[in-house]
């Protein structure tokens, strides 16, 4: 049985996105997991993969840390149903996935940042004030969110637009069937829909749908996760 280290914060609501883009390729292979709550301060849970961060799996003897090595390890490991087919199917995997991580999310963090340090577990909210008040130069979350919010929300919309544009044309980014595209994105938008109640999407807009749908995959796993 293969076992998933998930960042859990308070109410044992699971944001992380990483550990989102895991929990569908998981589901993609078929593959049923354990999962293992980490607070952001439980270092020591997943110190026996060197890792500083989550995910980490533990599958039989193998330990891999890092949601993009873990998805090719799966991938590898477990034949059926791939994700990365060819090379064109990892290339696409790897620039959904890039932007995600650096366009997507930076967009969102200052709109979420409050909603998100109010949900952080007690014992890991100074580590929180620590590390993020680095990143934005304060440690008002709730200041820095409120401002934020005037231009941030329509910026976020408009960083989606390069998905907007294949969403019209197509159910998936991946196609007519989901992929690891689809799962890189769904994971940014299930962080923010599990740490804000903030209203990111306007219903007539394609990535609404697609977000839908998303949420219903795989017997609505984002759908069930405890949301903001
Ligand atoms: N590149 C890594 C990034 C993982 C990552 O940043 N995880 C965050 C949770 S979303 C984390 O574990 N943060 C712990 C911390 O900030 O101390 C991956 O793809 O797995």
């Amino acid at each position: 049985m293969i076992t998933l280290y998930d960042l859990a914060v308070e109410g044992d609501r699971r944001p992380s996105p990483y550990c989102w883009r895991t929990k569908y390729v998981l589901k993609h292979k078929g593959l049923a997991w354990r999962d293992e709550p980490v607070g952001f301060t439980e270092k020591e849970k997943i110190a026996f993969a060197q890792s500083q961060t989550v995910p980490v799996i533990h599958d039989g003897a193998t330990v891999v840390k890092d949601s993009w090595a873990i998805a090719r390890h799966l991938d590898e490991a477990y034949p059926n149903n791939p994700l990365f087919a060819n090379e064109a199917a990892l290339s696409h995997a790897r620039f959904v996935a890039g932007w995600a991580d650096s366009v997507v999310q930076p967009a969102l963090f200052p709109i979420i940042v409050g909603d998100l340090y109010e949900r952080v577990r007690p014992a890991d909210q100074a580590y929180f004030r620590e590390t993020r008040g680095k990143r934005i130069g304060t440690t008002d979350f709730a200041g820095f969110q409120k401002a934020a919010r005037d231009k941030g929300v329509v910026a976020f919309r408009t960083v989606l637009e390069p998905a907007r544009r294949v969403l019209k044309e197509q159910a998936f980014l991946a196609g007519a069937k989901p992929a690891y595209p689809d799962y890189a994105l769904a994971g940014s938008l299930l962080w923010a829909h599990i740490a804000s109640p903030l209203v990111l999407l306007e219903p007539d807009d394609p990535v609404y749908a697609w977000r839908e749908r998303m949420l219903d995959l795989f017997d609505g796993l984002g759908r069930k996760a405890k949301a903001a």
